[in-house]
């Protein structure tokens, strides 16, 4: 096939590619505009080139005319995660969208290649709309984790080095630290648990000050100043012991008072 059609055949898939991206880093935006922890650390993706495009089809005994419906990584995107536990999550929000359907799941997680690799990959049908009209294409999503990239980076470039003869001690190598890496992930979802605990934590901390410095302000306007800046001298005397328990107590008691100032205004 010329160069110039060889463009034509993958420009569609660029342009999934690219719309993919902006989508999952805009999934990403959504939590933290909301203060929230997001399953996504960072997403990037590309197209198959070429070369190894005609490679793979060779490997695989697929003819050149079969490569759009037999070749399921053209456009290829990688959601990468901080914890396994994430992993689950962004599946879950991939399942659930409508501009893409998962046509297949593999799990190389659960259970690992025979090289060690480990990933979870999500075969999408996708639909662009091109000059021509609509075109559904497919796009395979790894998602995986920061400690799994980085042994998938190495390795294949190793993978690459060796063009398929790669000695045995290198693979023993890098199988044990394949396992390393699975320990490390492990390890790393004790500190995933504390990180949402303190997530849940900053949370209840901020929505526990938003309420009270609204009371604070709103009491400003009908009462006496010099009591309002006694209740904001105890607040800051209480933000300070970082107590949440005291925090909520605090707020409970300032809503009463609040409360009984609004009701004093009715009468
Ligand atoms: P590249 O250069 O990354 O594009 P299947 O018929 O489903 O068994 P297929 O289509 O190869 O075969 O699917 P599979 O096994 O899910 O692999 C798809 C992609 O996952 C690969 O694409 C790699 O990107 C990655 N992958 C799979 N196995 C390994 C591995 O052992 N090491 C590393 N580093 N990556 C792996 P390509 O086209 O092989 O490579």
């Amino acid at each position: 096939m010329e160069l110039q059609l060889w463009r034509a055949v993958l420009e569609p898939y660029a342009m999934a590619v690219d719309e993919l991206i902006v989508k999952m880093n805009h999934i990403k935006n959504e939590f933290e505009y909301v203060d929230q922890y997001s399953p996504i650390e960072s997403v990037n993706g590309r197209v198959k080139r070429i070369s190894s495009i005609l490679e793979k089809a060779q490997r695989k005994n697929i003819s050149l005319d079969d490569i759009e419906e037999k070749l399921d990584d053209i456009a290829g995107v990688r959601i990468i995660c901080r914890f396994v536990e994430d992993i689950g999550r962004v599946a879950e929000i991939i399942r659930k969208r409508s501009d893409m359907k998962v046509i297949q799941e593999k799990d190389y997680i659960t259970k690992s290649k025979d090289s060690g690799y480990r990933s979870y990959h999500m075969i999408v049908e996708y639909t662009v709309q091109t000059l021509k009209g609509p075109k559904n294409l497919k796009v395979e999503i790894q998602i995986r984790t920061l400690a799994m990239n980085f042994w998938a980076t190495v390795e294949h470039s190793l993978q690459y080095k060796y063009k398929g003869n790669m000695p045995e001690h290198v693979k023993d190598k890098l199988l044990r630290s394949a396992e390393a890496i699975v320990t490390l992930d492990n390890e790393m979802t004790v500190v995933r648990k504390e990180i949402m605990d303190a997530q849940i934590y900053y949370q209840l901390k901020k929505e526990l000050v938003t309420d009270i410095l609204s009371n604070i302000e709103n009491l400003y306007k009908v009462a006496n100043k010099r009591e309002v800046m006694k209740i904001q001298d105890e607040f800051l005397a209480i933000y300070e012991t970082d107590d949440l328990e005291r925090m909520s107590h605090f707020c409970k008691e300032l809503d009463i008072v609040a409360e009984s100032y609004r009701a004093q205004r009715l009468h």
